[in-house]
């Protein structure tokens, strides 16, 4: 069934010129995107999105590293878009990624591993609100057979 899921291109992905790879691979995948957005966190922000790793060790360098520079936010709809986008991420640490993932075939390190994607239609929802109004969300079919006749 078709729903959407929040993905995050982390600040290594633009400070890396990766953007446009890593999109190529979730459109490769089947996957639409119907919300997007350049941006660039603060730490209220990093807070809310990651509110179940504030606690954490981690959450220090996490926080500094997500607001450093720009992201890019988008909504992306698919079947089981959660899962599907995470499958094609691969593992959190990248030395645990296969090759063929994201993150297994572009990224080295646990700190710096490009993407952030929903890990459940529960998440996904809360986070989609997070980073989208209503209003920026379209919805639009696919009809590449429509601009070939109409051409
Ligand atoms: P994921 O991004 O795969 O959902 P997560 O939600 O467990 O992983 O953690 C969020 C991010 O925090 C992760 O992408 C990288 C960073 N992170 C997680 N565990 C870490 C750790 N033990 N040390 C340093 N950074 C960590
Ligand atoms: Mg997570």
């Amino acid at each position: 069934m078709a729903d959407r899921t929040l993905v995050l291109l982390k600040p290594d992905t633009l400070q890396r010129g990766l953007a446009g790879r890593i999109i190529s691979r979730l459109e490769d995948r089947g996957m639409q995107i119907v919300g997007m957005k350049l941006m660039q966190m603060d730490m209220d922000l990093a807070k809310q999105h990651y509110a179940e790793h504030v606690e954490k060790g981690f959450f220090k360098g996490l926080s500094s590293f997500m607001t450093s520079s720009p992201i890019i936010a988008m909504a992306i709809e698919g079947n089981n878009a959660a899962a599907a986008v995470r499958a094609c991420m691969g593992e959190t640490d990248p030395q645990k990624s296969l090759p063929g993932t994201i993150r297994g075939d572009m990224a080295q390190d646990l700190g710096r591993n490009l993407i952030h994607g929903s890990d459940s239609p529960e998440s996904a929802a809360r986070e989609i609100a997070i980073f989208f109004k209503p209003e920026e969300l379209l919805s639009y079919e696919r009809d590449t057979q429509r601009w070939i006749t109409e051409a």
